[in-house]
């Protein structure tokens, strides 16, 4: 793969970043060190053109919003709490699947309650879900583990992405309703789509064929 120009990726530890190397290693874009190992933040790879950045998943699309990566790749529930402004979403990935839901206790009903109280790390697609559906709700903002808070009254409801439904499951909780499908996408700069478009577009091209393929 022929790149004109320098690009630089930006990626999250974790589920991410194990579910996209092996798509970028299908573009000879591996990285020179193990990135879960390695305590570098910038990581040259086997493409010259090509270097990662390996940074916390919810600083991803602000990375890039600015311009300090061309692109990245990020959950989709990371892009519905940003908000997407200075970035391009050319491509699902199709990878790091789970759903981002509202789940409680078993009895808990959402209907017929004038108030709930929500807590989650989703502030921003929380407040959007109960407002689309008509239903006050106070939303409470958690940092992790939410699925504490209806055990300890501290909520009556969570918003949280469930893959399994084990989690949800060990904390005697149910899905209740289903707020997006959340899949890893690769979001680009807006000025690097236009500055660096033939390198961006190759990069974009051959990473769906590349995800096609597998
Ligand atoms: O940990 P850190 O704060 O640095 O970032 P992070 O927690 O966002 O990173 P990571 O690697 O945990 O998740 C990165 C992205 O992976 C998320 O933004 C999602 O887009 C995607 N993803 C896919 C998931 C899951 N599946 C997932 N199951 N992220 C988190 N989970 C968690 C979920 O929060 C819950 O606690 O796994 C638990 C549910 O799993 P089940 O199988 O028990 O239902
Ligand atoms: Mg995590």
């Amino acid at each position: 793969m022929r790149l004109p120009t320098q690009l630089t990726l930006a990626l999250s530890k974790g589920r991410i970043l194990e579910q996209t190397l092996p798509l970028l290693a299908q573009l000879g874009i591996a990285p020179l060190e193990d990135p879960e190992t390695s305590r570098k933040l910038i990581l040259e790879t086997a493409h010259p053109s090509v270097r990662l950045l390996i940074i916390r998943a919810a600083d991803v699309p602000t990375y890039v919003e600015y311009g300090a990566a061309d692109l990245g790749v990020t959950g989709k529930d990371v892009l519905m709490e940003h908000g997407g402004q200075g970035l391009y979403e050319p491509l699902d990935l199709k990878v790091a699947r789970c759903r981002l839901m509202v789940a409680g206790r078993p009895e808990t009903s959402i209907a017929g309650r004038r108030r709930v109280r929500v807590a989650t790390k989703y502030v921003r697609a929380a407040e959007r879900h109960f407002a689309a559906r008509g239903q006050q709700a106070e939303i409470i903002k958690l940092y992790g583990s939410m699925e504490l808070a209806p055990l300890v009254g501290l909520a009556d409801l969570i918003v949280d992405l469930v893959e399994s439904g084990n989690t949800l499951r060990a904390n005697g909780l149910v899905p209740l309703e289903l707020i997006a499908e959340i899949s890893a996408r690769l979001i680009v700069n807006k000025a690097a789509w236009k500055m660096k478009h033939e390198s961006v577009l190759t990069l974009v091209d051959a990473l769906r064929a590349a995800g096609a393929a597998s």
